[in-house]
């Protein structure tokens, strides 16, 4: 067998201690960064069938969001629930779902999870606690936050968390969702994914708060405000506010400050964002930030890493021909399930 490469003296120890003061393991942080590096490989595999043509739907990426999806999903214990919206396909992995189960789903695929009902992100399995979207931004947080009403009603120990978008952080459904869960001290944790855009919509336009985590104050529960682009700085603000709401003393609201690296969609060239902000955050990409700490703090060398990166490449290039492999739904059963079949 051949003998593993040595590793990296780490050069600075407090470096290294970051990830072990929050009680991460080397092998933890492996493991994020095989997360984060499969959730971009899996959002790149989605774009790149939309521009052939292959997908009946759009084409969504969290390219630039992948930490903070990644990171606060890996606060969670298993039989937790998430209700993901489009830039956190990292938590619906980091969940447990396979990519080539959404990959399959953008595809319209009769195995995908809506059974080829969607072709889309709004897919779900409760088997993982993955509570699937519906297009109408905000309606997770009541949702979520009745979630977590049942596991607080059956004194279940389980947190319910989801994401909420700079723009739809305006609707009036975050309001109603969280003042109740605050009010009935609900096992539930709101993360804003402030990525400065909503479609073509600067946050300057939305809200006049610079920390949008400020909101917390009017509902009477800590909130907090952090560069979600750092994952190791997604967990430690993730992790106590799971562990707050899993000890029965309520919600947390949190804010991850990111960017949204493409447009909208993929239909969407995003020519209206400045040029100068996208190298600004390209700079500060949560992927390549992580693989220097790695580095640096001696947990991969660069030769690893780069291995890491091409299995993972490998493999989704696998899982995709799987997934274009998948039948179509037949023509004949497609209503079936759309509509609750109960009595006439
Ligand atoms: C209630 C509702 N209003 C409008 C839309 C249309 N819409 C879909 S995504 C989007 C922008 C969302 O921006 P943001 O919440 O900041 O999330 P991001 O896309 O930046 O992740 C809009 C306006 C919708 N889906 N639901
Ligand atoms: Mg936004």
């Amino acid at each position: 067998m051949a003998e593993k490469a040595p590793r990296a003296a780490p050069r600075d120890k407090a470096a290294r201690r970051r990830h072990e003061t929050l009680g991460l393991t080397d092998a933890d942080c492996v493991r994020l960064f095989e997360l984060l590096v499969t959730t971009r490989a899996m959002d790149d595999a989605v774009a790149s069938l939309y521009r052939r043509g292959e997908l009946p739907g759009g084409a969504f990426s969290s390219r630039g969001q992948e930490a903070t999806a990644v990171g606060s999903c890996f606060c969670l214990n298993k039989n937790d629930v998430i209700g993901p919206v489009i830039r956190n396909s990292g938590a619906i992995l980091t969940q447990g779902l396979s990519p080539v189960a959404v990959l399959r789903n953008f595809l319209g695929r009769a195995d995908s999870p809506t059974r080829g009902r969607d072709g889309n992100t709004h897919l779900g399995c409760m088997d993982l606690g993955i509570i699937a979207p519906t297009s109408h931004l905000g309606t997770l947080i009541p949702v979520c936050a009745g979630a977590a009403l049942a596991f607080k009603s059956r004194g279940e120990a389980r947190v319910a968390l989801t994401w909420i978008g700079d723009g739809a952080a305006s609707i009036g459904d975050f309001h109603e969702g969280l003042n109740i869960a605050a009010v009935w001290r609900l096992p539930f944790v709101l993360i804003i994914e402030n990525n400065g855009w909503a479609y073509s919509t600067p946050t300057s336009h939305q809200t006049l708060l610079a920390d949008l985590s400020r909101r917390a104050e009017g509902y009477g529960i800590p909130g907090a405000s952090f560069d979600g682009n750092d994952i190791l700085e997604v967990i430690a603000h993730t992790r106590p506010a799971v562990e707050r709401a899993r000890a029965g003393e309520g919600p947390t609201l949190l804010e991850a400050r990111t960017f949204r690296m493409k447009g909208h969609a993929e239909h969407d060239d995003a020519s209206y964002v400045p040029r100068e902000l996208v190298e600004h955050w390209k700079a500060r990409d949560p992927i390549d930030g992580f693989e220097r700490y790695l580095h640096e703090s001696g947990v991969l060398t660069p030769d690893e890493t780069r291995a890491l990166r091409a299995r993972v490449a490998a493999d989704m290039e696998r899982m995709e021909r799987e997934a274009l492999a998948s039948p179509f739904p037949d023509a004949g059963t497609v209503a079936a399930g759309v509509f609750a079949e109960g009595e006439a």
